[in-house]
């Protein structure tokens, strides 16, 4: 069948983000014979997408929900507004059945299905169950029959069978070019996934819910064909690694590495690490390998309240990988959530204490905690009565400790900021634009965020 497929994300913060989900979604379809074309808002344009819509004659729509909000208590921005004009934008010029999914609806399945009028929704990875459900259109075969499906029947959401499997990372995503051209010129830097899954279960996270709580991985040296074909066909030198966490599985770090370093490094890289066991090697291999920044969801330099959000790692191992990852000259960003449960006045200046000590480094704090459903954070929050259990959070609710509560919480997080420029609040990181245009225009690729520590 005819697939448009609709990538309605329009951020550009921090950088404009490839749409490598969409990418791996129509490398599927065309795989399975169907015609895809892909719509992308942000690099053909909002307005552009009825006359798309109308001339392609879609058989089935899908459509890419990246973001629900910014997670952001201080300057919160969702995005619902814009995908319910992406909705109407289609509605008006085609009758196509359409089909939801993406990270934003994945964590609020039913009330997105709802609220946006769609027919479908996926949650999770959706390569296998989108291919089946434009097979079943195709045959003319009812859509209850594709297992893994939400439904909506008139307002309500009904499920399909259970999918028995969890979704697997395939290899050989193709690139759209003309996207990349817009998203290697704009931002600084393109991707790819190596490994899907999270087997921890840290208060805040949807990750588990995502993308399953057990860790599928692409051969490693598939996922490094992969960074080469993106420096040999695109003449990409720098590429973020998606994976929710890199090392997860270090094993499976290290043959990735390896595998690069056999490539001959085709390109620099920026993942995301959990600052867990012992390093050992890891850092080394990692720098070896092209590895220039790393991210770490560290999110509190204090053991106390790592415990609380039930963080896989304690303050020792942060502060092992920190010193293993300077040593091995790969920049690093400390990932924080100030507030959250078991936050208090002392561990707050302690964290801040502490912070100091780490060189160099760039630290992004979150003030309170972003709730999401169905998370421990979620039940957490009812419980202590400061969240109505009917409340749906599609509108962002932070949760802060009653020990920093938010006004002071900005207050103290102010003072450090001015004390320690290392600590990049959002008012800061958004003055810090201009100069991200300036490096980005010299062609500076990669995050960039290590120009902010100074
Ligand atoms: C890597 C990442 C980043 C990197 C991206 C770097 C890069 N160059 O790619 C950086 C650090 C820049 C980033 C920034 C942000 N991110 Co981010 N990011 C991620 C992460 C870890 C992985 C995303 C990814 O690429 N996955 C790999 C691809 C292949 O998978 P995918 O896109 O999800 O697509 C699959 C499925 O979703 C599904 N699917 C997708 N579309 C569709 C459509 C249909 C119809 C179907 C059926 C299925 C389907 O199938 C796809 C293929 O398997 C996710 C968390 C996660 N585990 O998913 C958060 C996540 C997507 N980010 C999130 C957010 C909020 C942001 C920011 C707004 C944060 C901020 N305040 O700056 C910005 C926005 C950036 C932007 N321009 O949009 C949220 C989004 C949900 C939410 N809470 O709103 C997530 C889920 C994390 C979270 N907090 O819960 N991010
Ligand atoms: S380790 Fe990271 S991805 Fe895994 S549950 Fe914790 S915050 Fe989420």
């Amino acid at each position: 069948v005819n697939v448009l497929l609709v990538s309605a994300n329009l951020e550009t913060k921090p950088a404009p983000v490839y749409p490598l989900g969409v990418s791996r979604l129509a490398t599927a379809l065309r795989k399975q014979g169907h015609t895809v074309r892909i719509h992308d808002c942000l690099v053909h344009g909002l307005a552009e997408l009825p006359r798309a819509a109308a001339e392609f004659e879609p058989e089935l729509i899908a459509v890419s929900l990246r973001n629900v909000d910014n997670t952001e208590s201080q300057e919160t921005q969702n995005y619902l507004d814009g995908y319910l004009d992406v909705m109407a934008r289609l509605r008006a010029v085609s009758r196509a059945p359409v089909v939801l999914g993406g990270t934003a609806y994945s964590i609020f399945p039913e009330i997105l299905l709802l609220a946006l009028q769609a027919e479908f929704g996926i949650c999770g990875p959706g390569e296998e169950i989108l291919s089946e459900l434009a097979q079943a259109l195709e045959r003319g075969q009812s859509p209850e029959t594709v297992p893994g499906l939400l439904l909506r029947s008139g307002d309500h959401a009904l499920r399909t069978a259970r999918r028995t499997q969890p979704a697997a990372v395939a290899a050989g995503v193709v690139r759209e070019p003309e996207l990349v051209d817009f998203y290697w010129s704009q931002g600084g830097s393109l991707n790819v996934q190596t490994q899907l899954g999270c087997k921890h279960a840290c208060v805040y996270c949807t990750y588990p819910q995502l993308d399953g709580p057990v860790c599928r991985t692409l051969p490693a040296s598939a996922a490094a064909e992969e960074v080469r074909r993106l420096a040999l066909d695109f003449g990409a030198t720098h590429v973020f690694v998606t994976d929710s966490v890199f090392n997860l599985h270090p094993e499976h770090a290290e043959e990735f590495c390896q595998a690069l370093i056999r490539l001959g490094r085709p390109a620099s890289w920026t993942c995301f690490c959990e600052p867990g066991s012992n390093p050992g090697k890891l850092p080394a291999l990692m720098a070896q390998a092209g590895c220039t920044h790393i991210e770490f969801g560290t999110e509190s330099f204090h053991d106390e309240v790592l415990s609380a959000y039930a963080k896989p790692f304690r303050l020792a191992d942060v502060l092992a990988w920190s010193r293993a990852v300077a040593e091995a000259g790969i920049h690093q960003a400390h990932f924080l959530i100030l507030g959250g449960p078991g936050e208090t006045m002392e561990t707050l200046s302690e964290s801040f204490r502490v912070s100091q000590g780490l060189t160099p480094a760039v630290f992004f704090p979150y003030l309170g905690m972003r709730i999401f459903p169905n998370t421990p954070l979620h039940r957490l929050a009812v419980r202590e009565g400061v969240l109505p259990a009917d409340d749906k959070l599609l509108i962002p609710r932070f949760y802060f400790s009653e020990w920093t509560p938010e006004t002071w919480l900005a207050q103290q997080l102010e003072a450090q900021a001015r004390r320690d420029t290392r600590w990049v609040t959002p008012e800061a990181w958004k003055q810090s634009e201009a100069v991200m245009k300036k490096l980005r225009g010299r062609g500076k690729k990669g995050p960039l965020w290590e120009y902010l520590a100074h």
